[in-house]
């Protein structure tokens, strides 16, 4: 990450350990659409607030696990980071993601990767994952870096300075303080509805209709 961004690296909040439970054994919401299956075509960029789209952030998508293209693995669109943020509508339980028509799906490159590789995604790459028809849990992290004196996109969640060669110092490498800005964040924004709001897009767009 140093190679790509530099020495002053923020570990971005918008970061998830994902247990992507097989499609026979998944979790449905209350309309029968499930919950942690396929991931709908977005740009990591789209799914932040503006704020952060002049930044360097960088997603890091690794597997605990082999991530065959069974076991739902990650597809994206070779140089769609070219195109600027395109537009993203709200989509049911799988939350907000580019509608098909707008996406060149005849272009998409599937991605199976095994345990210890990494990938690497520009922050307005074009990706969505397959749902999980093996019979394994698939289990990976995606994680964000970006520049320390940047916005994270999402800064009601707490980040943390991952690197820093100028201030060491400033570096976190306690799990325990990670945690409880987790739980101070939690408890903050449980009492409040406006800084739950993490998108920039609501629906109107026309082609959402
Ligand atoms: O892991 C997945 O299935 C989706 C990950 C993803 O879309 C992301 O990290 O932005």
């Amino acid at each position: 990450m140093e190679q790509l961004i530099g020495g002053e690296i923020y570990s971005n909040p918008i970061q998830h350990a994902r247990l992507k439970l097989p499609e026979s054994r998944a979790v449905r919401d209350d309309k029968g659409d499930i919950l942690q299956g396929a991931t709908q075509w977005h740009q990591d960029n789209g799914v932040a607030l503006p704020e952060a789209d002049d930044t360097d952030m960088i997603t890091v998508w690794l597997p605990l696990w082999d991530a065959p293209i069974e076991s739902g693995c990650l597809e994206v669109i070779p140089r769609s980071h070219r195109d600027g943020i395109i537009d993203h509508c709200p989509l049911g339980a799988a939350g907000f993601g580019i509608p098909d028509k707008l996406v060149e799906k005849q272009q998409a490159v599937s991605l199976p990767m095994a345990r210890g590789d990494v990938l690497l995604l520009h922050r307005r790459t074009c990706h969505s994952s397959l749902s999980n028809l093996s019979k394994r849990v698939r289990w990976s992290f995606d994680l964000r870096y970006n520049s320390t004196d940047q916005p994270s996109g999402r800064d009601a969640f707490p980040g943390f300075i991952a690197r820093s060669r100028a201030h060491p110092k400033t570096e976190l490498h306690d799990a325990t303080v990670w945690k409880n800005s987790w739980l101070a964040a939690r408890a903050k924004l449980s009492g409040d509805a406006e800084a739950q709001t993490f998108n920039r897009w609501d629906g109107s767009r026309e082609v959402c209709a």
